[in-house]
């Protein structure tokens, strides 16, 4: 009745923003990402004490969104749910990705529920989409109700330099912005179009380890993504002056012959995209951006699993 799992969050090199089934969480357009080792969520769920409780980073937490997860899963016991993230989730990082997949598989395992590997993302999907593909990990592509791993994390030995931006939280969540850029913003269509081009190009270059083709196919995805919301109404503006400065940073590097490429969420921060020998260079260069708080540089990770908690 009781298991730990961790999961690390993710990061979309062809994005999701926009969903063609609210209630379901089902995507308009398919996404591809690649797991964070760095970002990395654990999760203890104990089941059949009296009441729900959910800490997390050590505070209690209103348990509403995991019991209505756990109600999904077919958990109708009590359930005790203490999660840590090894990431600093006060500035904004996502941690809803790392967050349910790790909960979907912890909660699964202590309610002795066998569910394959599939399943699991598609119950992982139900918390919070980006969920789906840290379930597989890897490299991973979810279209439709569930994420699989195209690649493992060892296909390609890439450096992700993740630039924190701001200390807060962001304004506007993902929920939220992805709603309001669908239903308010004229350059919506366009951009899920877009998106089902770049999802075929963009696993052609992954499986060719293209790093210029593949770096500068995710900079024009995630500057298009933010285009969309820029273009909501009342408009979504995510960006700091120092995700800007991220951003000319980067193209000052590849004038200078280091590789490297940004990609953006649905917040402040910048993700550089680099080969591993260039990564320290990159991360050095962004540090001494002011307004750039912090630099983790992360590894391509596996997915979700059950582990022994020491
Ligand atoms: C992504 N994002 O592909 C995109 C890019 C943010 C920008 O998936 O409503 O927290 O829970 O399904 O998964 C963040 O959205 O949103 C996200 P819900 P989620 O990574």
């Amino acid at each position: 009745m009781k298991a730990t799992a961790v999961a690390h969050a993710n990061i979309a090199l062809v994005k999701y923003w926009g969903k063609r089934d609210e209630a379901l969480i089902l995507p308009e357009a398919g996404s591809l990402s690649v797991a964070l080792d760095r970002l990395r969520t654990v999760t203890t769920v104990e089941l059949g004490g009296g009441r729900d409780v959910f800490e997390l980073d050590g505070e209690p937490q209103d348990p509403a969104r995991v019991r209505a997860f756990l109600d999904a899963a077919g958990i109708r016991e009590k359930a005790r749910v203490v999660s840590r993230n090894d990431f600093p989730t006060a500035a904004g990082l996502a941690s809803s990705a790392s967050g349910f997949a790790a909960l979907a598989v912890a909660a699964c395992a202590a309610a002795g529920q066998k569910r394959s590997a599939e399943e699991l993302s598609a119950l992982a999907r139900l918390g919070s989409g980006s969920a789906a593909r840290s379930v597989p990990g890897g490299w991973a592509v979810w279209e439709g109700e569930s994420a699989r791993q195209v690649h493992p994390p060892e296909h390609w030995d890439l450096r992700f330099c993740v630039a924190l931006c701001a200390a807060g939280p962001k304004t506007t969540g993902s929920r939220d912005g992805m709603r309001a850029s669908r239903e308010t913003s004229p350059y919506h269509a366009a951009w899920i179009e877009q998106c089902r081009r770049d999802l075929p190009e963009a696993l052609r270059l992954l499986a060719l380890r293209d790093l210029p083709g593949l770096g500068a196919l995710a900079e024009r995805n995630a500057l298009r993504m933010h285009a969309d919301a820029l273009a909501a109404d009342p408009p979504l503006l995510y960006w700091e002056p120092a995700t800007v400065a991220c951003l000319q940073a980067l193209r000052e590097l590849r004038a200078g012959g280091v590789p490297a490429w940004p990609t953006i969420d649905a917040g402040p921060h910048v993700v550089a995209i680099c080969a591993a020998p260039d990564a320290k260079q990159v991360e050095m260069r962004l540090r001494a951006l002011g307004g750039v708080k912090e630099v983790l540089t992360c590894s391509p990770a596996g997915g979700a699993r059950v582990v022994v908690p020491l």
